[in-house]
């Protein structure tokens, strides 16, 4: 009797232990990627872009764009707003780069000419 009880509990053990496997990797698999700017890709007026979107820790994104005259820089909230960058950050400059971002704010930019400033070309990616 004190053995069956025995199994059963270690049966309903694996069970749980299964379904918090699954809901684990049904997850993983829920991350999506976004190519950025949809078909424009990483171009002049992508600030608007993440409208109405909702992305989620651990989405991948997409910058593509032509290398020769634009690039992604990676920024805080401050060098997003004044579209202005200092010091050691990152510049992805190969024309087709795969982010995949935490929860929180991500800022970029594109920093040739007056892209970010006069052409939109910017954006904020909130995950949740
Ligand atoms: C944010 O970026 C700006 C511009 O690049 C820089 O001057 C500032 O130190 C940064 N702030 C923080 C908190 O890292
Ligand atoms: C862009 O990069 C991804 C992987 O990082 C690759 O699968 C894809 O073929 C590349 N596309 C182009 C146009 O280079
Ligand atoms: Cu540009």
């Amino acid at each position: 009797m004190g053995e069956g009880r025995g199994n059963s509990a270690m049966i309903v053990v694996m069970v749980l232990l299964l379904f918090c496997m699954l809901v684990f990797q049904s997850e993983i698999a829920d991350a999506d990627t976004y190519t950025v700017g949809d078909e424009a890709g990483w171009t002049f007026g992508v600030a608007s872009w993440p409208n109405g979107k909702q992305f989620e820790e651990g989405d991948k994104f997409v910058f593509k764009y032509d290398r020769n005259i634009h690039n992604v820089v990676k920024v805080n909230e401050t060098g997003y707003n004044a579209c202005d960058y200092t010091g050691d950050v990152a510049v992805l400059q190969s024309g087709n780069d795969t982010l995949r971002l935490t929860a929180g704010t991500h800022y970029f930019i594109c920093h040739i000419a007056d892209h970010c400033q006069q052409r939109g070309m910017k954006i904020a990616l909130h995950l949740l």
